[in-house]
């Protein structure tokens, strides 16, 4: 090889390194929090997400998700991701009612009629109106999972009207409405942290908690309380959520490409969602735990009235709000 070949390829090759370096320069690291574990629907559109966004950014952002709430409990996650500290998450309503106060809303019992509601909610003009609001507190909310609807459960006995809660000891995440929720059944409410659950059940430290037939399959709460009682009360959605600061600093091209990954993530879950409802039931009860259907579910819904005079009189804003939800087909 002649010398100008050897130094125009030497060139070439600096070149190349160069591009490489720069590109591996500017290729962001991004963690993702989960509070699930590994085949829960959640998680597994988690990780889709973070490989779609890994793949189709060609490694300038380098998405990895970490499951079973290791970086953290809900409430701290959501601080964590707000500051920027985590880059994304799958966050469920209940607890961002205090940082959000909008979203309160979706945390009152009994809100929606159905799950198809809620996803109507949710996908529409009303959804676009939670994410601005979780916007203006560092959370960018691209999509919406499902979260079926929660029912109580406990280690004495069935609830077939809302005053055999009475005594109990009920946890629930952290919301003061839930604390309403169960004071208004003659419960002792305690919020507590979703991975303590289990162990507070067997120890008798709670009497009961609620959740989806998912959740209480995946964390074997039925194996400790086996009265599951169907009171279906609260239809939540949980959001895909990208720390803002992480958001912002993309550019359009791979806003697109994350946002349309967010969506890809939350059509897969809530197909996995469905399924996975049908399967935890199934699977609950071939565990032992014991299914109460309730038929009529007016006393709770009446129940829980006080509740919502109460959350009106503090939020006389939100109830145009809740009107239009209720109001949806
Ligand atoms: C699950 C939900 C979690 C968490 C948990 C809990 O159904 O997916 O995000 O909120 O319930 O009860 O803490």
């Amino acid at each position: 090889m002649k010398l100008g070949h050897v130094l125009r390829s030497t060139l070439f090759v600096g070149a190349v390194a160069g591009i490489a370096m720069a590109t591996q320069a500017s290729a962001v690291t991004w963690r993702g929090w989960n509070i699930h574990g590994p085949g829960y629907p959640n998680t597994v559109a988690m990780h889709d997400f973070a490989k779609a966004v890994t793949a189709k950014t060609d490694g300038r952002i380098k998405a990895t998700v970490y499951d079973n709430g290791v970086l953290g409990d809900q409430p701290d996650a959501i601080e964590q991701t707000r500051s920027g500290a985590l880059n994304f998450a799958n966050f469920n309503m209940g607890p961002m009612g205090p940082i959000v106060p909008m979203t309160n809303v979706l945390s009152l019992p009994f809100l929606f009629n159905g799950v198809e509601q809620m996803h109507h909610v949710m996908d529409g003009k009303i959804g676009q109106e939670f994410s601005d609001a979780l916007a203006k507190k560092g959370l960018v909310a691209l999509s919406w999972f499902d979260s079926g609807a929660r029912s109580m459960y406990n280690t004495k006995h069935p609830i077939t009207k809302p005053s055999d809660v009475k005594g109990l000891k009920i946890r629930v995440m952290n919301n003061d409405l839930y604390v309403q929720m169960i004071d208004a059944m003659g419960g002792n409410a305690t919020p507590m942290a979703f991975g303590e659950v289990y162990q507070a059940l067997k120890t008798g430290v709670i009497d009961g908690a609620e959740n989806n037939y998912p959740s209480y399959d995946e964390t074997n709460h039925f194996e400790v309380a086996k009265y599951y009682s169907t009171t279906d009360h609260l239809i939540i959605p949980e959001c895909l959520c990208i720390a803002k600061a992480s958001w912002d600093a993309l550019s359009n091209g791979d806003q697109k490409i994350v946002r349309q990954a967010a969506i890809d993530a939350a059509i897969e879950q809530r197909k996995l969602w469905a399924q996975d409802s049908t399967k935890a039931k199934k699977a609950v009860e071939a565990g032992g735990a014991k299914i109460n259907v309730i038929k009529n579910l007016k006393p709770f819904q009446d129940a829980m009235k006080p509740i919502y005079t109460k959350f009106f009189e503090k939020n006389p804003s939100l109830k145009p709000l809740v009107e239009q939800i209720r109001a949806t087909k």
